[in-house]
């Protein structure tokens, strides 16, 4: 994408589009100078650093509304490339008129994902803080933005960029030190994913099992339905909720209940896996014993992907029996924190300690960037493995984003 000729520059609104006290535009590019010149009614533009109240009209002279310039350094914006940014009220009308007016005046209007791209070909940005920044919008939780936060400003770009030099100043030798570092950066990797990509859990198990009760204590806020009525979860209840600094999406099964008759909703559980889910816990009530075709089932999703818990464990003492995991009450929130810790443990990453979360790849696509590299170097080792490991490097960093995917994750298991 180029906006071609003298006219020509970009454009983004980065405010939500809808009604709001102001809308914030960002404006790039070549062209961008002479457009507001013509646009911009002020004594003058304002400079670098400054910013001016004036009225922002058409090209005919109609002015659309009173709105404030600011003139920012590439140091000074977001996506560090020299920018103007247009502040206008945040009415509908007043939006659409204002990206109509741009149009007209030869303004290529581009979205977030757009105005990160052209960072990264005019080489503002590298790939992994292009991707992190873009990320980091949707951050759900203190430790993801921290961690996305030093991604975009550049940490896991140094590690590799040191990496780079080790092969600059010693081409035979740096081989095995080189790639014990990718290896230490893919060590963190499952973790980093999990920050960037929240986990998808889902609550299953027989009607009254406890799913509703339990997705309320999760989510400390009542929003599912719960009822000693069976089927009477009647909307598909999703939240995002932080498990150790983790963002997870927690599901309430039963909400997608196709056929009453099944008695442990496996159709609709089973879909749910297959379209939108990583992890499933499993609650048994009492007498707490898993019939033989919850067992099937059970068996069905991967071993590593599911934990069972006998709930209503303040009714009396479950029995300790193989596979389940854990017991809880949902209803008094006994052994909740336990299961948010297991959770954890085993599908999320370390807890939250005083340390940083270590510079790691964070989508799946470094990932396998890095693991191809290292393979390379493993099978051949030499010259041609340091030019595996050196390509792999400079992949990351140049061109590892966009890469299609945006939620890609490096541990969906395929369904039962
Ligand atoms: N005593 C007790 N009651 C519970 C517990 N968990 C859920 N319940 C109750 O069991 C009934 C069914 O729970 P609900 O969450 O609607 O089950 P669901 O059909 O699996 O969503 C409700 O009356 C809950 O209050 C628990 O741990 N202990
Ligand atoms: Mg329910």
């Amino acid at each position: 994408l180029s906006a071609r000729g003298a006219e020509a520059f970009f454009f983004h609104l980065a405010t939500p589009l809808g009604e709001g006290g102001l809308a914030l535009f960002e404006l790039f590019g070549t062209g961008v100078e002479a457009a507001l010149e013509r646009l911009f009614r002020c004594r003058a533009l304002p400079g670098e650093g400054r910013a001016r109240l004036g009225g922002f009209a058409d090209l005919g002279g109609e002015v659309v509304d009173e709105a404030i310039l600011a003139r920012l350094g590439a140091a000074a914006s977001w996506f560090r490339l020299p920018a103007w940014a247009l502040s206008v009220h945040g009415g509908i009308w007043i939006q659409d008129r204002v990206v109509a007016v741009l149009e007209s005046a030869g303004g290529v209007r581009l979205s977030l994902r757009g105005v990160l791209r052209e960072s990264l070909r005019s080489g503002a940005m590298d790939a992994l803080e292009a991707a992190a920044a873009e990320l980091l919008v949707e951050a759900r939780t203190e430790r993801a933005a921290a961690f996305l936060l030093r991604q975009q400003a550049g940490e896991l770009s140094c590690r590799l960029e040191e990496c780079l030099a080790m092969l600059e100043r010693d081409a035979t030798g740096a081989g095995e030190g080189v790639a014990r570092r990718l290896e230490a950066l893919l060590f963190s990797s499952r973790a980093a994913s999990r920050l960037c990509r929240p986990l998808r859990l889902l609550l299953a198990g027989r009607p009254n099992s406890g799913k509703s009760t339990l997705f309320n204590r999760l989510v400390e806020r009542r929003r599912a339905v719960v009822s000693r009525r069976p089927g009477t979860t009647r909307d598909f209840n999703r939240e995002t909720i932080d498990v150790g600094g983790f963002p997870v999406v927690v599901s309430d099964s039963a909400g997608v209940r196709r056929a009453a008759a099944d008695p442990i909703e496996e159709e609709a559980i089973r879909r749910v896996w297959r379209e939108s889910a990583d992890a499933v816990v499993y609650l048994l009530a009492p007498p707490w014993r898993l019939e033989p075709e919850e067992d099937r089932f059970l068996q069905r999703l991967p071993a590593a992907c599911r934990i069972v818990a006998n709930n209503f464990s303040d009714l009396g003492d479950p029995p300790r029996s193989a596979g389940v995991a854990l017991s809880i009450s949902a209803l008094t929130g006994a052994g909740v924190d336990t299961l948010r810790r297991e959770i954890l443990r085993r599908w999320l990453g370390p807890e939250p300690g005083g340390a940083a979360d270590a510079a790691a790849p964070f989508n799946r696509c470094q990932v396998q960037i890095i693991e191809a590299g290292l393979d390379a170097w493993r099978a051949t080792g030499g010259p041609a493995g340091i030019d595996a490991l050196r390509e792999a490097i400079i992949i990351l960093l140049r061109s590892s984003w966009p890469n299609g995917e945006r939620g890609d994750d490096p541990e969906r298991t395929r369904a039962p």
